[in-house]
């Protein structure tokens, strides 16, 4: 079983800095997996559908995409949660839509953001394997969302 972790939250100086690149020599150890555990396991009690490092207080490029239905978006796809290590928005699809948002770091606050329909994203798996991967829709919104998160922005700086 993982640790939980605490969230930070809104005003706190670790949520405004640019996260630094995970290194080559932090693939694959026992540091980073566990980190990883941590922060799905964080994610999940919180009911999120995504996190970042920053949020539990790591300034690293990690994050994790778990999109699944809930009432605002009843048509997402339920997907196996995805850690992305160093990703990297490669496009954007000129279609912008919005939609709202949350944050597990700005309690009791939703907003209507808006971000590109698609993205393509390159990442790295937790073992280094270079990965890239087209997004859509909620599943293309989170991903937006923490990369934010990792450029120490918050979704109420775009409403
Ligand atoms: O990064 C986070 O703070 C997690 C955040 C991810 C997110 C939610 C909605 C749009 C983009 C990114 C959450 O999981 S907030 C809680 C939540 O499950 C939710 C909130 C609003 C709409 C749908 C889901
Ligand atoms: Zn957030």
């Amino acid at each position: 079983m993982s640790n939980i972790l605490a969230v930070a939250q809104q005003g706190e100086a670790i949520l405004t800095l640019k996260a630094a690149l995970v290194v080559e020599s932090e693939f694959n150890s026992t540091w980073l997996n566990g980190l990883a555990d941590a922060m799905q396991a964080t994610m999940l009690e919180r009911n999120g559908v995504g996190i970042a490092a920053p949020q539990v207080y790591v300034s690293k490029r990690v994050i994790i995409v778990a999109s699944r239905p809930n009432p605002r978006y009843p048509d997402a796809p339920e997907m196996d949660a995805i850690v992305m290590v160093n990703p990297e928005i490669l496009e954007k699809s000129e279609q912008i839509i919005l939609g709202e948002e949350g944050c597990l770091s700005v309690p009791n606050e939703r907003g209507e953001v808006a971000r590109a329909e698609k993205v393509k994203v390159r990442y790295f798996s937790l073992v280094g394997e270079k990965i890239e991967t087209i997004f859509h829709g909620f599943p293309a919104r989170i991903v937006q969302h923490e990369i934010d998160h990792l450029d120490g922005i918050l979704f109420v700086e775009r409403l």
